[in-house]
């Protein structure tokens, strides 16, 4: 006869098993490194979005394959014509620190499903479906690492190409493929993929995901996969572009073409503003994926202003372009990034490392902090008198750059600054104080 457990070793093995539970189900905690890296991601409030895929060789945006319903036969040959010879991943990273971007995110893979680097999970790749050849997230990760630049993915959970992606969600429904498929394996090959891009590619600054939305009703397994990100590189910052507060397991919020708060963009009717590092996304035109006849390119005035509402809003500003297939990166963008690295070059300090400050933002003008100094960003203000809202107390203020003192008047609880005349080329009339 089996001997049976002795009382003691039961209650070992029930405290271990309750151990092993606590920790399975445990409230994700971040580790110091992880910490840092978001507090250094606050810090750079500026960077760089790339929109880069097999769609670009059609130039009308990255949703051509669900726009068009181009079954999966009639897209793969789009492969065969991407042939970035013009890719000069030194001369990317060099244009956005010259913009003042602080960090890339790329898309790893989009709704398409086509990986942009040597995945082995499938031939799906620029590796072994292009007459290119090359691994392309290595070769930017290899400047970036050159350069001092991190490096972001984005990695698309929606797949219109995986035939385990089912059942379908919204999109993908002229893709061509079988009514069948197990999805927990389509999740097995996306957790195998990030486990490439997490062990091959040097540290990764974080993990962008997008496509939930597809299947808002699914069990997407993040808890799993946000696991193994943080397993593989605990510094890595996860976050969700699901449009909805963040989860256990996220390390930054994001917001789509909206200021945090904001729901302009109707992506974000359910986006509370959570604890964590934000970051709002937008295009230069109205596409991520190139599009060539798009032509509302917003001005360089806007997208400065963008930047700062975003710090104004504690914020990060991520400003996207959509390379052509080529590897070449339109005029349009690049002028405007170059216009606003020669702004940041001469505001940045009113910029990085700053926080949302003290004033609520409003539509005139918003305001940023650091350690010692306020920053009141007037963006749109035409007269020279400006009352700010009651409570707000300034220290010595005087207009950023000349140094000049800015008059004031109390008037009740409110101050009244007197500015100088506003010049018509400046983005940002800034008035800095002390917080000490
Ligand atoms: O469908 C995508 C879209 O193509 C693009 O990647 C943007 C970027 O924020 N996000 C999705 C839409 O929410």
């Amino acid at each position: 006869m089996p001997r049976l457990p002795s009382p003691c070793a039961r209650a070992i093995v029930a405290a271990f098993s309750l151990l092993l539970l606590s920790r399975l189900t445990a409230a994700y905690e971040p580790p110091a490194e992880n910490l840092a890296a978001r507090e250094w991601f606050q810090d750079a409030k500026f960077g760089l979005f790339i929109h880069w895929g097999v769609y670009s060789v059609r130039g009308q945006g990255e949703w051509v394959m669900n726009k068009e319903k181009i079954s999966i036969a009639d897209y793969e040959p789009l492969a065969a014509q991407f042939n970035p010879t013009a890719f000069d991943p030194d001369e990317w990273v060099r244009m956005a620190k010259d913009a003042g971007m602080r960090y890339i995110t790329i898309t790893s893979k989009h709704h398409d499903g086509f990986a942009m680097w040597a995945t082995k999970q499938t031939r799906w790749n620029v590796v072994d479906a292009t007459p290119y050849r090359r691994d392309v997230l290595r070769q930017l990760a290899d400047a970036c690492a050159r350069e001092g630049i991190k490096l972001f993915f984005y990695h698309s959970h929606l797949d219109w190409y995986h035939p385990d992606y089912f059942p379908r969600g919204r999109t993908g429904h002229a893709s061509g493929r079988p009514e069948t498929g197990d999805f927990n394996r389509y999740l097995d090959f996306m957790d195998a993929q990030l486990e490439e891009l997490l062990t091959s590619y040097g540290p990764i600054a974080g993990i962008w995901f997008d496509g939930v939305w597809d299947k808002p009703d699914a069990d997407w397994r993040l808890d799993r996969t946000y696991a193994l990100i943080h397993r593989l590189q605990p510094a890595a910052l996860i976050g969700n572009n699901h449009h909805l507060a963040p989860n256990d397991g996220e390390d930054f919020q994001m917001f789509e073409k909206d200021l945090p708060g904001q729901n302009r963009s109707g992506y974000s009717p359910n986006a509370k503003i959570g604890a964590l590092p934000l970051e709002t996304c937008e295009t230069i035109n109205g596409a991520w994926g190139y599009n060539a006849s798009d032509k509302r390119f917003k001005s360089t005035r806007d997208l400065i202003h963008y930047l700062v509402r975003a710090a104004g809003s504690n914020a990060n500003f991520l400003l996207n372009v959509g390379p052509k297939p080529s590897g070449e990166i339109q005029s349009e963008f690049r002028e405007r990034l170059f216009e606003i690295g020669a702004w940041l070059r001469e505001h940045g300090e009113a910029i990085y490392g700053t926080r949302g400050g003290p004033m609520p933002s409003r539509a005139w003008g918003v305001s940023t902090q650091n350690d010692t100094h306020v920053y009141l960003h007037i963006l749109d203000w035409p007269d020279q008198l400006l009352p700010l809202p009651a409570g707000i107390r300034v220290k010595n203020p005087r207009l950023f750059g000349s140094n000049r003192p800015i008059e004031i008047t109390s008037v009740g609880d409110s101050v009244v600054l007197h500015l100088p005349e506003p010049t018509t080329d400046s983005h940002d009339r800034i008035v800095v104080w002390d917080r000490n």
